[in-house]
């Protein structure tokens, strides 16, 4: 990373991971001068306690450490007497012919281990989660020996590690006592321990899983004693020893699971996990404890140290869950936001490695038989948050979980959209079966069923965008090649297929907005939804784009681009809200059971994640803000908190964004920061994911292919720096701040190309390469410059000129209407020299101006047309004496009277 190679020294930041203490070596005046943005190894972060978690299902959500390596998931509870290490699988998965209501079978606990210390007279007890190194800690004093325990998981070596240790030679005794939970009418099993190892070994009955876990014990002094017929491993007298853990199932990447409709028969050729299981064990073990520890922390380290993220918080003398507790509470807040943001990073590390199953809606943690909602993957949030922090977060990679699942199921959802072509837009079949794949609504690692109401086609999209992301952030064209465009144009050919004639548009029939109802519990469906318009919209668009940097061109892509502007994907109400529905007029008027606070806010999706409404958009973007305004901030769902930071962060309101950021962490974060959807508690990962995605956004954005640091900035983080980011065409952005205003950018050029980068006044800073070197760059206004860029070559800006934003005016009414001419008054700015007035008729993206150069706060408007137009947005904005307009305005909404 550039910004490690530019600094002369690194600022170290040294936890000490077993006293807990943190040194912070004071920076050199010369240090302090070099410009470096943040110190190259990251902040130190952790979670620590001063007690273990609770041994049961609250102390598990509440409590437990979560760590994983996309193979497993684990809770570390801590245990003295005895540990509990509680680890989910999510292959190993349970369902029954009946299955209704919210606690459905799901993904089932594949194990629960016991390590028997019988330590009861503990003092000095202290564990951790160190986020720096992907590592969890435990020790305590029993007696004058201190006892201690490392904990990592790994995902090059495939296995969990664990290290005892006492201070004292010949102190450490314990037994070792995995057991299988839930034994019963759909899972059978066994324990038994042999010489070193301990195997657990069954079959989840339904889907006819075979499941194995297996414990091996690395004793150093002492003595080792098997009980097969009990399975556990009792190590008396030891120095020290290490417990390597591997666990797996009969489940295999095969279209073949999607395909076979026997439940028990999908996976029935897959041979048995247990070769794979002791491969796994072996090869681990031919290993020092060091070398594992070493594999584990370069590979963890090299994603999570990517990006730094410093608010100016210091450590808490607090344990973290005393932290959650007084949150917020000033100083501390900002360490608690900074934990966050980088636990969400740490989740989606633990939880999304390629070659291994994508995150459910409980990420890889699951303690119970009957999971919230089945822990499926659903499509109409819940997955695709769980993916937002991949690519602006700086850990593309991750994607490829989803994208190894996802070629996989795509098999049985082109089957399915064959049968929706046929059954809703017949004359448009292909009757060969080339119809392209449907976007699913829910999904497990089993079985991905065909429509429901709950959500549109519009998923499909929303899928796809997770594709065009992972190659959009990353550039990479043979990622586009053979994983990403197949993946679009695909969809595409379904949506061209699927959308029907109406009205002059090509509309979504049948069409849902995701979990809304319009009549009561029974209609959810019907024409066009926003949501539906636009996810097809920005696939249309994007497979497009992708076609011509392929150099593609076939007939289909042909349609595709015809159809593109009928797709009609916004519409702007008479509230001057963007239209959840079609027949709406006034903002939540389209139906009696419509919620108009609801969490879901799918027709905002343009704006985020998705790309057409941007800052080129200005009138839509006005109408977001107004629809995320009329949303309130009602929802105390966790997931929905986290989405609404970006919305507010990409209309550039960071402080509003910020307050659902301050709302998640006091309503919804639990103690070890698991995300709790709605009380009771119920954890589901995805929030924790799309916070981390959501901070992102105050941060930098590139939506619209310029650069935009600092671009939503809550006055409330007003000192510091991050480092890391990533942006669309591939560039890692850091920034440092001061007092709100940027102090210094750097940005490194991973691919090469034009740079759009744009920040007030950034036209008059110094802008030089790494090394010093004078840069080219040709500026667009004040606040945007433009410099083609050399691979590998990092950007550096400082001297940036302070910028004081003018004050907007307010209020904007409309007094008197009539017809021919509208009379407008608002309440001033400070800061104005004149007014400026814009309009934007129907749905117009854009504003145009309409009158320039107002001395007062009142004004006449007339014009020939405005008796023609049924609705316009009309904006005023204040210009200062030095020409700059306020950023924002105010707007009243003109129908025609
Ligand atoms: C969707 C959301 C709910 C919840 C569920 C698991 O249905 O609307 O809020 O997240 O998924």
């Amino acid at each position: 990373m550039f910004v490690r190679n530019l600094m002369t020294k690194v600022l170290a930041v040294t936890t000490l991971a077993w006293t807990g203490m943190y040194l912070v070596p004071e920076a050199s005046a010369e240090e302090q001068g070099s410009g470096l943005i943040a110190d190259g190894a990251g902040k130190a972060l952790r979670l620590w306690y001063d007690e273990p978690a609770p041994d049961s299902d609250a102390g598990w959500v509440n409590r437990s450490i979560p760590m994983g390596n996309g193979y497993m998931g684990v809770n570390v509870f801590g245990g003295t007497t005895s540990e509990r290490i509680q680890i989910t699988e999510n292959s190993l998965y349970d369902w029954a012919a009946k299955n209704s209501g919210f606690k459905r079978r799901g993904v089932n606990n594949f194990a629960e281990v016991y390590i028997d210390f019988g330590h009861n007279n503990t003092s000095n007890y202290e564990r951790e989660l160190n986020l720096n190194e992907g590592g969890s800690y435990v020790k305590y004093k029993e007696k004058d020996v201190e006892y201690s325990r490392e904990y990592f998981t790994s995902y090059p070596d495939k296995v969990m590690a664990i290290r005892l240790k006492a201070s004292k030679a010949g102190a450490l005794s314990f037994t070792l006592r995995p057991t299988i939970p839930f034994l019963g009418d759909s899972k059978s099993g066994s324990v038994a321990a042999d010489s070193d190892t301990v195997t657990l070994s069954g079959v989840m009955s339904y889907f006819n899983i075979k499941f194995e876990g297996q414990f091996k014990v690395i004793p150093t002094g002492g003595r080792m004693n098997a009980l097969s017929s009990e399975g556990t491993i009792a190590v008396s007298d030891a120095d020290s020893a290490v417990i390597l853990i591997a666990v797996g199932t009969n489940y295999q990447f095969d279209p073949k699971v999607f395909l076979t409709t026997k439940a028990a028969d999908k996976l029935a050729d897959f041979p048995d996990p247990h070769a794979k299981v002791t491969g796994y064990l072996a090869d681990a073990a031919a290993k020092s404890y060091e070398a594992l520890r070493a594999n584990h922390q370069a590979d963890y380290t090299e994603l999570y140290d990517r990006v730094s993220m410093d608010l100016g918080a210091t450590a808490p003398a607090i344990p973290t869950d005393e932290l959650v507790d007084t949150y917020p509470d000033g100083e501390s807040s900002r360490y608690l936001e900074e934990l966050a943001f980088q636990f969400g990073r740490y989740m989606l590390i633990c939880s999304s490695r390629a070659g291994t199953l994508p995150p459910h809606l409980q990420g890889i943690w699951n303690v119970y038989a009957r999971p919230p909602w089945s822990s499926q993957y659903l499509h109409d949030t819940n997955v695709q948050m769980a993916y937002a922090p991949a690519f602006s977060a700086n850990l593309p990679e991750m994607f490829e979980s989803y994208a190894g699942f996802f070629k996989v199921f795509v098999h049985r959802q082109r089957l399915h959209a064959t049968e929706y072509i046929r059954k809703y837009n017949p004359s448009q079949l292909d009757t060969s079966g080339d119809n392209g794949w449907s976007g699913p609504f829910w999904a497990n690692p089993y079985d991905v069923p065909g429509k429901t109401p709950i959500a549109g086609f519009g998923t499909g999209g929303w899928i796809s965008q997770m594709f065009w992301d992972y190659y959009d952030y990353t550039r990479d064209e043979t990622l586009l090649a053979e994983t990403v465009y197949p993946v679009m144009y695909e969809q595409a050919n379904f949506v061209s297929r699927f959308v029907q004639e109406i009205d002059g548009a090509l509309l979504a029939k049948p069409s849902s907005s995701p979990e809304q109802y319009l009549e009561g519990k029974k209609k959810r469906e019907t024409i066009g939804t926003t949501f539906d318009q636009q996810m097809f919209y920005e696939n249309h668009h994007n497979t497009l784009t992708a076609a011509k940097i392929l150099g593609r061109n076939d007939d289909r892509l042909e349609l595709y681009e015809k159809q593109l502007p009928f797709l009609d994907p916004i519409h702007v109400g008479k509230s001057g809200q963007i239209k959840e529905f079609r027949q709406e007029q006034f903002y939540g008027d389209a139906g009696s059971t419509i919620d108009p606070h609801h969490r879901h806010t799918s027709m905002l999706l343009g704006s985020y994640p998705g790309q057409l409404i941007n800052d080129s958009t200005p009138a839509w973007l006005d109408a977001v803000k107004k629809t995320l305004t009329l949303r309130t901030r009602s929802s105390n769902i966790g997931w929905a908190r986290a989405e609404r930071i970006a919305f507010w962060a990409r209309v550039h309101d960071g402080d509003e964004a910020y307050l659902f950021y301050r709302d998640l962490l006091e309503g919804n974060y639990l103690h070890n920061l698991f995300n709790d959807h709605r009380g009771g508690p119920l954890f589901q990962a995805d929030a924790n994911y799309g916070a981390t995605a959501g901070v992102v956004e105050l941060l930098l954005q590139s939506q619209d292919y310029v650069v935009s640091p600092l671009p939503a900035l809550p006055a409330v983080w007003s000192d510091g720096s991050y480092r890391g980011l990533l942006t669309r065409g591939n560039f890692e952005v850091s920034a440092q701040w001061s007092s709100g205003q940027a102090t210094r950018l750097e940005v490194l050029s991973k691919v090469g190309g034009m740079l759009e980068l744009r920040y007030p006044n950034i036209a008059k800073a110094v802008i030089k390469t790494a090394d010093g070197n004078t840069v080219d760059f040709s500026a667009k206004g004040t606040d945007q410059i433009s410099v083609e860029t050399t691979k590998g070559q990092a950007y550096v800006v400082s001297d940036i000129p302070a910028y004081t934003p003018v004050a907007a005016p307010l209020n904007l009414k409309i007094d008197k209407d009539g017809k021919s001419q509208v009379e407008l008054s608002w309440t001033g700015s400070a800061d104005a020299a004149s007014y400026n007035l814009y309009r934007a008729v129907g749905n117009a993206p854009d504003y145009e101006m309409i009158a320039s150069d107002i001395a007062g706060t009142h004004f006449v408007y007339k014009a020939a047309d405005l008796k023609k137009i049924g609705q316009m947005t009309l904006k005023v904005i204040a210009v200062r004496a030095d020409g700059r307009e306020s950023d924002e305005g105010a707007t009243v909404i003109r129908l025609l009277p």
